[in-house]
């Protein structure tokens, strides 16, 4: 009997959060409308899959993802068979006859007897995002499909995720993961930082010393900035870079899944990798440079010479072959001037091109790669440091040191990608206050923030505001050295800037979206073998609370983890209570108690420690 009503409480308080109790299913982004309804789909063996575009990419996605799960369903074309054979009950629709003009858009309407989805382009391939997540497989070959009606398109045309592979090196499979991950939550756009002082990790033919010597350090510092010994090294070779083969595999991959890559070419500054294999492209060819062993900007940056040029146009030529999305990032971000203030050459030519100082010729400088990258049909994006100097008439601007630049380019009729290190969007930043959060650059970026950044600032008119064409988060990988801690530190927040990019402010509301759609999401995370930051469980903070009773309603912020907890002031683990009710603790006049909870998940993986003081003194 008490095992009996153990069980129930334990249903009970699993209830409370995840899918049922979200109005938006537990979906993230967290989709336009939904009108949720009794019952479900049940798909299996029986049922049939039809649509007008069997080799639509979103078609054969959702049909690498049943085969995955034991479905052998064949898929049918709609275009072989007549009409009304083709209006059957226990059927999968997917169509492309959307009605809205939108091309990321769809609707999903689930009954008990068929499932319809209908978009164009990307939009069916959201729709099948859409429907995987609120998908039940049931076991393999049956599936369960919550009933309901949704209608669903973004608010923002780019939805960027960045990933810095100089800092540290990422394999394929690697970032074949993270794009997964993107594609998972509808995020469109991936920025690939490929080149910074510390390594060149792209192949370019008519250049072989980038990667041969560019793409080798020979040490790495270790620890952060501050409060740490820089003289410390870890005396191991690094590096690491990808073929164009490489390139193009992941290029396509991203593909598949409706991502476009945006590589990114640093210049004129975060150039010493480059330098140290094409020294001719400096301001003192007979120096000799290395690949960058310790972190922060370097000094060494490109002289604008006409060999540089002529190397860089080269490059980026190769790069455009690559790369075939409309935007080329040619970084821009963090010159030091020094180099070009000492260089006769660059005081000669700022004179030469009545420029106003070294801001008027880093400008010179990016207006030149502009016009370069402009004759072959593509786009620039630069950091906002392009600002200096004044604008490259075609140049998107990214924001990163807060909007300013971004109000300033939208203002000019820019268009801009919002993201700010302040708002959130740097995912280098620790993701807590905590002691117990892992080395990182600094800052503090929890979900929280992330979630509540808007990246329309209220300053700009309508018209400018349609330049803020979309928002993106980074991950800078100075303190990030594998896999498992590139994960931990995009998740959850790439969860929550999921629904910056994707869903009207209306919509948005973070109390539902970390009680419901997150714990669902990071449950199904952990199934699918991603690391991520646990978050500590709901309904207790590190505080001190006043008084002498005590109520603690805990919650679990991940599907399918439990809550443990103690009142003894021990470390809380699994040997510990397990939260399944609320608490009533009372603590006797003149006495002090703690109440210690954690998160522990079904795969083991662990919150921070809260503690609360409950101090009756
Ligand atoms: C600034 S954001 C940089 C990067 C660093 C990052 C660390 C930007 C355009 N430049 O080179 O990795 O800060 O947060």
């Amino acid at each position: 009997m008490k095992k009996l009503l153990l069980l129930v409480l334990v249903a009970l308080a699993a209830q409370c959060y995840g899918q049922d109790n979200d109005a938006y299913m537990g979906i993230v982004p967290a989709p336009m409308s939904v009108k949720k309804a009794k019952g479900s789909f049940l798909l299996n063996a029986e049922t049939s899959i039809l649509t007008d575009a069997p080799s639509h990419k979103a078609v054969i996605f959702l049909r690498e993802y049943l085969r995955k799960n034991g479905f052998t369903n064949s898929i049918v074309n709609l275009n072989d068979i007549d009409k009304k054979a083709a209006m059957v009950k226990n059927a999968i629709y997917l169509r492309t006859n959307y009605k809205n003009g939108s091309r990321e858009g769809y609707d999903l309407n689930v009954t008990g007897e068929q499932v319809v989805l209908s978009g164009k382009d990307a939009g069916l391939f959201y729709g099948v995002q859409t429907l995987i997540q609120i998908m039940k497989i049931e076991k393999r070959g049956v599936a369960t499909i919550p009933c309901a009606m949704i209608g669903d398109e973004p608010r923002f045309a780019y939805r960027g995720m960045h990933l810095d592979v100089s800092r540290h090196f990422f394999d394929v499979d690697f970032v074949k993961k993270y794009i997964d991950l993107m594609a998972m939550y509808k995020l469109n756009t991936f920025h690939w930082h490929l080149t910074d002082d510390q390594g060149w990790r792209v192949e370019i033919k008519h250049y072989p010393k980038l990667t041969t010597v560019g793409s080798m350090r020979a040490q790495t510092k270790i620890g952060g900035f501050s409060g740490n010994d820089s003289s410390l090294f870890d005396n191991t070779p690094y590096g690491g870079f990808y073929t164009q083969e490489q390139i193009k595999e992941v290029v396509d991959y991203a593909a598949e899944r409706f991502i476009t890559i945006v590589p990114e070419i640093e210049m004129p500054a975060h150039s010493m990798a480059a330098l140290a294999a094409y020294p001719i492209m400096s301001a003192d060819p007979s120096k000799t440079y290395k690949v960058d062993e310790t972190w922060g900007g370097g000094p060494n940056v490109y002289c604008p010479t006409d060999t540089t040029f002529h190397m860089l146009f080269g490059i980026l030529d190769e790069v455009m072959d690559m790369f075939p999305g409309h935007y080329i990032h040619i970084g821009g971000d963090e010159c030091p001037k020094d180099e070009w203030k000492a260089s006769a050459f660059c005081q000669q030519l700022i004179k030469d091109s009545n420029l106003k100082d070294e801001s008027g010729l880093q400008s010179y400088f990016i207006r030149r790669i502009e016009r370069h990258v402009n004759a072959r049909g593509r786009a620039i994006i630069g950091w906002d440091e392009i600002l200096e100097g004044g604008l490259a008439p075609n140049a998107t601007v990214m924001s990163w040191r807060g909007e300013t630049g971004g109000i300033a380019a939208a203002q000019q009729n820019h268009d801009v990608i919002m993201t700010p290190g302040s708002g959130g969007m740097y995912f280098d930043h620790r993701q807590s206050k905590s002691a117990d959060e892992p080395l990182s650059i600094g800052g503090n970026a929890p979900t929280s923030k992330v979630y509540a950044y808007d990246p329309v600032p209220a300053q700009l008119n309508n018209e400018q505001r349609k330049h803020i064409i979309g928002v993106q988060a980074n991950l800078w990988t100075e303190y990030v050295a594998t896999p498992n801690k590139a994960e931990f530190m995009v998740l959850p927040r790439l969860l929550a800037l999921a629904e910056v990019a994707w869903t009207v402010p209306a919509n948005k509301d973070y109390n539902s979206f970390c009680r419901g759609r997150e714990a669902r999401q990071l449950g199904l995370l952990e199934a699918k073998g991603y690391n991520f930051r646990v978050p500590e469980p709901f309904g207790i903070s590190d505080t001190t609370l006043k008084g002498g009773s005590f109520t603690f309603e805990l919650g679990s912020p991940v599907e399918g983890a439990r809550v443990y907890y103690t009142i003894d002031g021990f470390t809380p683990r699994e040997t510990d209570l397990w939260y399944t009710s609320p608490l009533s603790i009372e603590v006797p006049k003149g006495k002090e108690m703690y109440l210690q909870a954690i998160t522990i998940t079904a795969g083991g993986k662990r919150s921070n420690v809260v503690k609360v003081v409950l101090d009756n003194k």
